[in-house]
């Protein structure tokens, strides 16, 4: 796949407010700092379609952004930040279980970490949720650039024991070096062509 064209369409704040608009969809998730804004602007050959190193837990949305006129690209709120009340972190839950137990048109999800920390038990609670809801997901280990090659080979094999997922669903990627972003779109394709 080759992205020519990504435009921000809209947000929802509650899963009431998601709208079906008859095309598949991949959702991109990972706490905040993770470098998901980075990693969706390298995919959309966009330097400034996700805004980069907003202050965490400022809107709690899902943001959906029209690719090809073929899919959507639903940006996930960035979890695990501390700083947030109970109340929010609720509201934030149920916008996140409602979408990925309600939406017909979810393919997959692209769940980021960053390549040099253990999994945090926010992301294996979204990977259980994955696991719970069928989502079919992928891993991409951010902030390779940060590693040499070798180190990142140990640091995959560590994330896929962490995980269960296996080593060649975990891709590396560098929005610095702009690496691992052909093998994430071949994925991606992959995604779109499964049957729900
Ligand atoms: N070295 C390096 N830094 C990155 C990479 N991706 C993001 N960053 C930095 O990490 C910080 C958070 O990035 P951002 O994309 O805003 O993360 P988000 O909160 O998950 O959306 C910023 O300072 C980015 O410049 C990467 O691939 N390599
Ligand atoms: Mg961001």
């Amino acid at each position: 796949m080759i992205i020519k064209k990504a435009v921000y369409d809209y947000g929802f704040a509650l899963e009431s407010q998601y709208k079906d608009k008859g095309l598949p969809e991949i959702a991109v998730a990972g706490k905040s700092n993770v470098g998901k804004s980075s990693f969706i602007n390298m995919l959309a050959n966009n330097g400034k379609l996700s805004r980069v190193g907003q202050k965490p837990g400022k809107t709690i949305l899902i943001n959906a952004f029209k690719v090809n006129d073929a899919f959507y690209l639903m940006d996930f709120p960035g979890y695990g930040f501390a700083r947030v009340s109970f109340q929010e972190k609720q509201r934030w839950a149920g916008l996140m279980e409602g979408y990925l137990r309600t939406s017909e048109q979810l393919k997959g999800v692209i769940l980021l970490l960053d390549i040099r920390h253990e999994p945090s038990e926010a992301d294996k609670e979204m990977i259980n949720w994955l696991a719970y809801y069928h989502v079919p997901f992928i891993i991409g280990a951010t902030k390779a650039d940060k590693l040499s090659a070798s180190q990142a080979k140990e640091a995959i094999k560590k994330i896929s024991v962490a995980t269960g997922i296996i080593a060649n669903q975990i891709i590396p990627v560098s929005s610095v070096k702009r690496t691992g972003k052909e093998q994430i779109l071949t994925l991606m394709d992959e995604m779109l062509a499964r049957e729900n």
